[in-house]
């Protein structure tokens, strides 16, 4: 398996074909596969568009809800002249757990759903032929991987996975699928970090390489002129009157890096990079030394029919409304998001929290409703923990590979809610905090989503955070409907437990908000109707502003999503401020009215 995870593109040595579009599908619920050859064909397949899960196509409820081993497989084409070239397959995602065959050989394995990995092909392709490649993924869950879940066997040998958080098990190749081809000495990975010197600014970088060869790197403006070029794997480039990417206003430049072999070229690799700082001061984040504050949404990658599938019409769509609404930033809740996600906050100028998909870190299969009860329990001394903790620090030091020259990545989310109510969490929040820094050449802030429970005198680990995130439901899960009154006062009564507690520390609200039918409407408001999510948003929004440690708002969601099906949820969590086909509710428009009117940029400092 490679390790880069540089965005496939085409440059003067590279090439990228998407294979996308219809793959072979079977599921294999007595994980018979392997042993039986599917790795070379599949004896019954189906065929289902990739990227997309496959749960939502299917009228039949055991194929939606099916756990276990379930199988691709596509035909593509080798060029001849790509013999000499490494070839490899890279997949945006793949959920939960995969194992690559090519041609019936195998080329590769990862765990994580949603992040990329890319199997090398080279030693078995058949150029100028046709290939065959088919990847084994298994979608259940356990306590040693993320999402943490548990997965149960029914009287009738059926598999269930039961989730210990709130969003639907969706499962299948949810990315884009490409094939490249790169030279065998090449560009394999680089990193920038910014600084900024009065009106120039200075972008330092490291490129590494396979082989031999002379790194020559040039930064070119909009308009395509280069601005700055310097030699070697490592050094600095001088940008004068340098246009930093801004919050809602972003300028990206191209870096374009070449490995050359005297005048000969051997390989290059151009991605667009936006540049600008961010570190925490005091209470302040701050975006090229000014305090920027968050106006945004925890997000889901979600939708009617093609479930956690990419898709470019979605994430347009979603951009458009977080733009009209006047947001500025998101939160990956609770996984990585597509690559595609990231290049369009880029583009966008919006502040990404990019979380890893550590959520369910509660021993509950309704962890989010449990957790607020104040239970004790020890989550992070179990048996499981220490594969566990590898896991996650796996996947932390890929999101971190693959994300960080993004500028809209601003800072990263290690968890979400997790049991921060024992001591024994306390060393692998350090540890794996630590972790994170020395995997970011940025060294962005670092952060987790604290759940109600994790309150000034009980969580044991807020100090491990740069800032914090927390998610609060008061008005909903605590105090909600005729009660709101007195969930007020003990919001208010938590904030200045944390003055006490953090007085140096921005708090982000990651979380927030009331599940809200978009059919129901009443006068007085009654709980899920249109007019109380707008009243619990007023209610916190008083208390925020009441309070100058907090630097931004995530409404919990942006849109209405799938979860499992419960008596919790009424087909999903109806949290949206938007409705799962993307069309507002009416506390769309208060909320467009408040962040409009409130300045991305802090004034007077
Ligand atoms: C959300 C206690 C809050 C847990 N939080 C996590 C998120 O994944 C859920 O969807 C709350 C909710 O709506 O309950």
């Amino acid at each position: 398996m490679l390790q880069s995870l540089l965005y496939p593109i085409d440059s003067a040595s590279r090439r990228t074909v998407s294979l996308n579009g219809m793959w072979g599908f079977q599921i294999d619920p007595a994980s018979c596969g392997e042993q039986d050859g599917w790795t070379k064909k599949l004896p019954k397949a189906d065929t289902l568009p990739v990227p997309a899960s496959f749960a939502d196509f299917y009228t039949d409820k055991a194929i939606r809800e099916y756990c276990g081993d379930f199988w691709y497989e596509k035909d593509f084409y080798v060029p001849a002249e790509w013999n000499g070239k490494t070839v490899a397959v890279r997949f945006g995602s793949a959920t939960h757990v995969a194992k690559v065959w090519c041609n019936g050989i195998e080329v590769a394995t990862h765990e994580g759903g949603f992040l990329p990995f890319v199997a090398d092909i080279t030693d078995c392709a058949v150029y100028g032929g046709v290939n065959h490649i088919a990847i084994r993924i298994n979608n259940e869950l356990s306590e040693t991987r993320m999402p943490v879940g548990a997965t149960k066997t029914m009287p009738n040998g059926r598999k269930r996975a039961t989730p210990y958080f709130d969003f639907y098990n969706y499962s299948g190749l949810h990315r884009n699928v490409f094939l490249m081809a790169m030279p065998k000495n090449r560009i394999d990975d680089y990193e920038v970090v910014h600084s900024l010197d009065g009106a120039d600014a200075n972008v330092s970088y490291k490129v590494a390489t396979i082989g031999q060869g002379s790194v020559e790197v040039q930064l070119l403006d909009a308009e395509g002129n280069c601005v700055a070029r310097a030699n070697g794997s490592e050094g600095i480039l001088h940008v004068e009157n340098a246009k930093l990417w801004q919050v809602r206003n972003a300028y990206l430049y191209t870096i374009v890096i070449r490995l050359k072999n005297g005048d000969e070229l051997i390989d290059e690799y151009r991605e667009e990079i936006g540049i600008r700082t961010i570190e925490i001061k005091g209470t302040k984040i701050l975006l090229n030394g000014k305090p920027v504050y968050l106006k945004g949404f925890g997000k889901h990658e979600d939708a009617d029919i093609i479930g956690r599938g990419y898709s470019a019409a979605v994430i347009k769509r979603d951009f458009e409304l977080m733009k009209w609404i006047g947001a500025n930033s998101f939160r990956t809740s609770h996984y990585p998001y597509a690559d595609e996600v990231y290049q369009m906050a880029d583009r966008e100028g919006f502040l990404v929290i990019d979380e890893v998909q550590a959520v369910g870190c509660f021993p509950s299969l309704m962890n989010f409703a449990e957790a607020s009860s104040g239970k004790k329990v020890a989550f992070f001394a179990k048996e499981t923990t220490p594969q566990l903790k590898e896991h996650h620090k796996n996947s932390i030091a890929e999101m971190i590979r693959r994300d960080k020259n993004h500028a809209c990545v601003i800072a990263w989310s290690l968890l979400n809610e997790p049991d921060t109510s024992d001591e024994t969490a306390t060393p692998y929040f350090e540890e794996v905090f630590a972790y994170a820094r020395d995997c970011d050449p940025q060294k962005r802030p670092r952060t987790f989503a604290l759940i109600g429970n994790s309150s000034p005198s009980v969580c044991k680990c807020h100090q491990v955070a740069d800032f914090l995130c927390l998610n609060r439901y008061y008005g909903w899960y605590i105090l909600g409907g005729a009660d709101i009154e007195e969930a007020e006062i003990l919001f208010r009564k938590e904030m200045d437990g944390w003055k006490e507690v953090e007085p140096n520390k921005p708090i982000v609200f990651s979380e927030y908000g009331a599940d809200t039918h978009s059919a129901i409407d009443k006068l007085p408001s009654v709980m899920w109707s249109e007019s109380y999510q707008i009243e619990v948003l007023k209610m916190v929004e008083s208390v925020f502003d009441s309070y100058d440690n907090v630097v931004g708002e995530q409404v919990w969601n942006f849109a209405d999503f799938q979860t499992t099906e419960g008596i919790m949820r009424v087909d999903g969590n109806k949290k949206g401020i938007f409705t799962r086909q993307r069309q507002p509710k009416r506390a769309a428009f208060h909320l467009k009215e408040r962040w409009e009117s409130m300045p991305n940029v802090m004034d007077g400092e």
